[in-house]
Formats: C-alpha cells, sequence, structure tokens
C-alpha cells in the first residue's frame, strides 16, 4: 500500500531501498497487557507537540503493544535504540515521522510502508515520541497479595487421583488468544479439559512431583491446576506483575516443589512462592547495570527460568543486563543470589542431556551460554554461527561423528547449529555442525532419546508454504561435514485447513517418544488443529480438530516437561 504521505522538503533520512522486515525482526515481546493500562499526560512542558488525552493513550497503547519489546517500556532502548526525549527532541518529528515510516535495515519494521499503521497512527507515534512517556505502576507485595487467590486449599484437596487419565501422557496446549489451556490425552487425542488461565497464555510448567500444573499467561497471571481432581481445575492463582514469560518450580532433591518462581517483563522483576499455595513470599527486582558497560538499566526483563537438578537454585535469565542469576531459594531470609555476566539479551534455552550444564540462546547478539550448575559458575559463550538463535529448550542427541550434541535453530537465517557437549572433548561447547533448513523464522527444534529424527520447524518463515513444514533429520545419518539429506513434511497440508495461513509450532513428543505433536496455528477466527506424527514412519497419524482449539502453540507433555527430558 504506496502511504500518500505529504512528505515537505527532503526527508530527515534518505528512504531505505525496499525494506521487509525480517522474522526475528517481528518476533519480539509485545506488552499486550500494559497496552490497556490506563494514562495520563506526564508532565506537559512548553512547546509539546499538540496531542490529545485520547491520542495519548492509543499511543500508548501501541507502543506497549509494537515497540516496547525492542525499545523498552521506559523508551530507555533494548535491542532496539532509546527515544528519551532528549533523544528524540533532537532528531524532531519528520525524522521520527519518516523512521516509522520506512523502518530499516537495522530491524526496525516498516511500519508505514507495510501498511501496519496508518498515516494518522504515523503521525500520532511520531509526536508521542517527543512528549515524556508514562511509567506503568510498580506491583509490589500489595498488589501481589491483592491478586493472590487459594481456590482450594492443600488440606481440601484430594489425597489421590481422582481420575483415570494418564497424567504423565496428557499434553497441557497453550490456546493462546483465548486465554486458555486444553489437557488432550497423548493416547487418544481426546479433550479432557478446557482450563481459563492469564490472558493471553503463554506456556506450561509441571511440578516435580507431576501433580501439579503451572501456567503462566502474558498478564503475568499465574494458575496452578491440579490433575489430580476429578476434574482437573485451578486451586491457586496469583498475578506477579503486568507482563511476564516464565514460571517454574523448585526441583532439588528435598526441596521438591517446595517453592514456585515466576519472572516478569514488567515490573523487572522475579518472586518466590510458596509450591503449594503460590503465597508470594520474596520479590527480587533485577533492575541494575548491564554486564558490559556497567551502566543502569530500569527495566531489565525476566526471561527463560530453569530449576537446577544440582542445587537448591532458580536459573534465570535476566535479559537486558546479560546476567544469569542462581537464585539459591535455601533461605529465603538471607537470599543468595551469584550473579553471572554472561551476555545481553539472554531469550530462552535448555539443559544438555547430563542436566548438569544449561544452555541458552543471548539471541540479538547470536551467542550461546553454557552455565555449569554443579558448580554454579560460567562454563563457556560461543558463537552460534547463525542470525538470533532460538533454542527453546533445544535438543540433545548423539551425532554419529561428534558424540552428544546440542541443538538449536535459529530465526534470522536458515541454519541449525549443533555444539558439541562433551565438556572435555577439544570442542567442548563449540559449533561442530551448521547445516541448512528450511528457512529463516525458525522458533522450535526437537527430538527425544526415544527418537532418531530431528524436527525444525519454521514458524515465522515469510512464505506460507515454508512456515506450513517441518524440516526433519534422521539423525544416525548424519555425517561430519556433510548436510544431512532434509526430509520435508508439509504438515499444514496434513490438516486440511482450507483458510488463513496457517503457521506450524513447536513439535512436542509424547511420553514414549514414538508420536510428535505439531501445532498448527490459524488465525483466532479461523480454524487451527494439531497434526500428530509417527516418529518412527514420519507419517500423519491423527489431525485434532474442536472448535475449542483456538491459536493453539505450545505444547507441554506432563512426564517429558516435569523430567527435563528434552
Ligand atoms: Fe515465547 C518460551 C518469551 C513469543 C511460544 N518465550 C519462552 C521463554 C521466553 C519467551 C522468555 C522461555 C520461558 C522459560 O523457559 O522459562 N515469547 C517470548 C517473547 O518475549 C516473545 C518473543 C514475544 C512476546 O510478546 O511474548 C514470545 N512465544 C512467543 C510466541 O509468539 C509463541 C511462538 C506462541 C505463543 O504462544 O505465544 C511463543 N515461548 C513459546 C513456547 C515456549 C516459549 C512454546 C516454551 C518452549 C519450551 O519448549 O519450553
Amino acid at each position: 500500500m504506496a502511504l500518500g504521505l505529504a512528505v515537505t522538503g527532503a526527508f530527515a533520512q534518505d528512504a531505505p531501498k525496499e525494506h521487509a522486515d525480517q522474522p526475528q525482526d517481528q518476533y519480539v515481546g509485545s506488552m499486550t497487557t500494559l497496552g490497556e493500562l490506563q494514562v495520563e499526560i506526564p508532565g506537559r512542558k512548553p512547546g509539546d507537540p499538540v496531542m490529545t488525552d485520547e491520542e495519548f493513550q492509543n499511543a500508548t497503547t501501541i507502543y506497549f503493544e509494537r515497540c516496547a519489546g525492542c525499545h523498552g517500556v521506559l523508551r530507555k532502548g533494548a535491542t532496539g535504540k532509546a527515544l528519551t526525549t532528549d533523544l528524540t527532541r533532537e532528531n524532531g518529528f519528520e525524522y521520527l515521522r519518516d523512521f516509522i515510516v520506512y523502518g530499516s535495515p537495522a530491524g526496525m519494521p516498516n511500519w508505514g510502508t507495510s501498511g501496519d499503521l496508518s498515516e494518522a497512527e504515523v503521525d500520532m507515534m511520531a509526536r508521542y515520541l517527543l512528549l515524556e512517556p508514562p511509567t506503568p505502576p510498580e506491583w509490589g507485595m500489595d498488589k501481589m497479595r491483592e491478586t493472590w487467590n487459594v481456590v482450594v486449599a492443600p488440606e481440601d484437596r484430594p489425597t489421590e487421583k481422582m481420575n483415570d487419565i494418564d497424567i504423565d501422557n496428557l499434553m497441557s496446549v497453550t490456546l493462546r488468544d483465548a486465554g486458555q489451556i486444553a489437557l488432550i490425552d497423548g493416547a487418544n487425542y481426546k479433550i479432557h479439559s478446557i482450563i481459563d488461565t492469564g490472558y493471553a497464555v503463554h506456556i506450561s510448567r509441571i511440578s516435580a512431583s507431576g501433580r501439579y500444573l503451572f501456567v503462566i499467561g502474558r498478564d503475568a497471571k499465574v494458575n496452578m491446576i491440579d490433575l489430580w481432581m476429578e476434574e482437573p481445575a485451578t486451586v491457586a492463582e496469583i498475578k506477579i506483575g503486568m507482563e511476564a514469560r516464565s514460571v517454574e518450580t523448585s526441583k532439588f532433591e528435598g526441596y521438591e516443589d517446595k517453592y514456585a518462581i515466576a519472572g516478569a517483563y514488567w515490573p523487572p522483576q522475579y518472586v518466590i512462592m510458596d509450591g503449594d499455595t503460590l503465597e508470594p513470599l520474596r520479590i527480587q527486582s533485577t533492575r541494575g547495570t548491564t554486564y558490559d558497560e556497567q551502566l543502569y538499566h530500569p527495566e531489565p526483563r525476566v526471561a527463560a527460568i530453569l530449576s537446577s537438578h544440582y542445587r537448591p537454585e532458580f536459573i534465570v535469565n535476566v535479559k537486558e543486563t546479560g546476567k544469569i542469576l542462581l537464585v539459591d531459594y535455601s533461605d529465603l531470609k538471607a537470599l543468595t543470589v551469584t550473579e553471572i555476566d554472561a551476555e545481553r539479551f539472554l531469550h530462552d534455552g535448555g539443559l544438555d542431556h547430563t542436566q548438569r550444564y544449561f544452555i541458552t540462546a543471548a539471541n540479538a547478539r547470536n551467542k550461546l551460554v553454557v552455565i555449569d550448575t554443579k558448580e554454579g559458575e560460567l562454563e563457556a559463550i560461543t558463537d552460534s554461527e547463525g542470525l538470533t538463535p532460538h533454542p527453546g529448550r533445544g535438543a540433545n542427541f548423539e551425532h554419529p561423528d561428534h558424540g552428544w550434541v546440542w541443538a538449536t535453530s535459529h530465526l534470522g537465517d536458515d541454519s541449525v547449529a549443533l555444539i558439541s557437549t562433551d565438556p572435555e572433548g577439544e570442542n567442548a561447547w563449540q559449533v561442530v555442525e551448521s547445516f541448512y533448513a528450511l528457512g529463516g523464522g525458525s522458533l522450535f527444534v526437537k527430538t527425544h532419546p526415544e527418537s532418531n529424527h530431528l524436527y525444525v520447524d519454521a514458524t515465522l518463515n515469510p512464505d506460507p508454504e515454508i512456515s506450513a513444514s517441518v524440516a526433519v533429520y534422521k539423525i544416525d545419518e548424519m555425517k561430519a561435514g556433510e548436510e544431512p539429506e532434509m526430509i520435508v513434511l508439509p504438515i499444514g497440508e496434513w490438516a486440511g485447513i482450507p483458510e488463513g495461513q496457517p503457521r506450524i509450532v513447536q513439535p512436542e513428543f509424547n511420553k514414549a517418544g514414538t508420536e510428535v505433536w505439531f501445532s498448527v496455528w490459524n488465525a483466532k477466527d479461523k480454524v487451527s488443529a494439531i497434526v500428530v506424527v509417527d516418529d518412527k514412519t514420519l507419517e500423519l497419524k491423527e489431525v485434532i480438530k474442536d472448535e475449542r482449539l483456538v491459536t493453539p502453540t505450545g505444547k507441554f507433555n506432563v512426564y517429558n516437561t516435569r523430567a527435563d527430558v528434552y
């Protein structure tokens, strides 16, 4: 759509050549919950551009939902540049307007020429950036306790499993835009329950006991769901902030499920809760200095959180400061936190096959960071040799020539990297193979101890056919230095959905490792599905369709998630 912008005089910048933002440019935190915040224009100053309160409110919503993920909630910068008024006023309205229209090859989407924002919205946003940003409220113990609700007290819960569900083979499926999860039977594919959770629900994690499901919404609402009840249901809930992405429970021997933890994007903090009731016990801010420039950062977001199997510690990724925190929960009154300098823009990650080493992507810097969770120290930092690594939990397998490796795919290019996970080997933590997958925009890779296949999605690839397919590689046929044969599964075609542009996201195995489930993620008002593939034959086994399956994305098999099988 040609944008008929009446641009007076020369551009404030040369209009960049044709701009099409890359998958990794779209895949950034969207503060959808903050977008609903009611705000007022902070401290108007003489010379401020004219902006009605209503415009300021609308501009704030757009900013939180589309810009804050890169530029920060307070506009201090994150993976994108700072947009504080000292800078924006120096550049001026025209410069800001053109930048929003055309974007930049450095990763700023072309909001105007792509049609994502109208001419009036572009104009409004350029004026908005000349004003001071609103600061969302903090979310301390007072607000947490207000939202904390024990629906069924521990003493009133069943003392034995009251249903005949094979919990270990149950799949918790994120129904992202419905704000629900579906509990689907791993054997007969029947939906046991649909449970309301937080807004734009994100991920599920499982208690060490395998009995409780912990689900977090992007609105930072945590639901604790009892899978033993006749009808699985929420037994406790709490809102730990305004934006969040991660939740976990304690897994170290003697502390199993004693505590739960959840980490927020806003406010930048994590909270340790009672593992039985979600009572908030200790809130820790992550505000502090960046590891490299030692500059204060006002909103370092909590990204992935994992539980150590070697120490009574939570492993907490802090995105903007580039620090990995080892939070020792053995004494909450004298909390010991080991703060490890890692790399900025930490995101997701998983354990190696021994479950000792945590391997995580600092994706905006194309790095992989390895933490020794037994010794509690940095083991290695390595280049992923691709653009924007996005491992999810990653994939561990024994390569015929390289031995044990851990795989990640990339958002920014079509490569899959295998790093050696033999700590004594000559290539320890180095990339030993890099080969092609379907194309950029991959989000998740997966394999299973019982499988001979590595699966790689291409969810955010701009080509509809590619984003509706999955690449598969036979592990036992991989050879050092050779491109492994890529088998392409037309998952979207198998789903038989005529409308929309369904994207295939996140392979997930059943407990036995004999089946792989793929989400066929379509728009909210279109039909989605889950496709089940036989891992041995790579043939279609089942298509699960149900009008309740609205925007299915992440799927979490209870046993595989609880036991950190991946
Ligand atoms: Fe996620 C994991 C953040 C968008 C599906 N996602 C994670 C983790 C983080 C994160 C920090 C690791 C959690 C952990 O291990 O504790 N995700 C973000 C974002 O900031 C981002 C880029 C944009 C946003 O606004 O949220 C984002 N994520 C998405 C999606 O759009 C996905 C594809 C679909 C959806 O449901 O939202 C999505 N994210 C997932 C899944 C996992 C995940 C399925 C868990 C992977 C696993 O195997 O553990």
